[in-house]
């Protein structure tokens, strides 16, 4: 499927410097913030700066740098913050039924409670 990008998009807006953030994190092709409604002690969204609506559209166009340096980017964030120690879970939302609020694509790192089961 072919994305259309809103370059409006609030976090396209923190990458242009418009409003600000809680960086945790910044690498050549990746930006880690803390989440503005924390849903647990850490809660930290990591957005590639390319400008890619969600992960598939992400993981078939972006190119092998970016790719790369995102998924380490996630992963580097979690040896900072400390979660592999207890646990943590991963999440990207997509589109209408996954609920995404951000037309830009994030990973959210959640970690620091009990997450409790998602999937059945
Ligand atoms: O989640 C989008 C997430 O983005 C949601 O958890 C709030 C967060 N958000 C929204 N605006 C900001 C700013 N300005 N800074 C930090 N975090 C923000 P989704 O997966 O799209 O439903």
């Amino acid at each position: 499927m072919a994305y259309s990008y809103d370059d409006q998009n609030i976090f396209a807006k923190i990458l242009r410097g418009e409003i600000p953030n809680d960086t945790v994190l910044e690498t050549e092709h990746s930006l880690a913030f803390r989440d503005i409604r924390p849903q647990a002690p850490t809660h930290v969204l990591v957005i590639p700066k390319g400008a890619y609506v969600c992960y598939d559209d992400f993981a078939l166009n972006a190119s092998d740098a970016e790719i790369l340096d995102y998924t380490r980017a996630i992963g580097k964030v979690c040896e900072m913050e400390g979660v592999a120690a207890n646990g943590f879970r991963l999440i990207s939302n997509a589109g209408e039924e996954g609920v995404q609020e951000v037309p830009h694509l994030h990973v959210h790192i959640l970690a620091g409670r009990s997450l409790g089961r998602m999937l059945e």
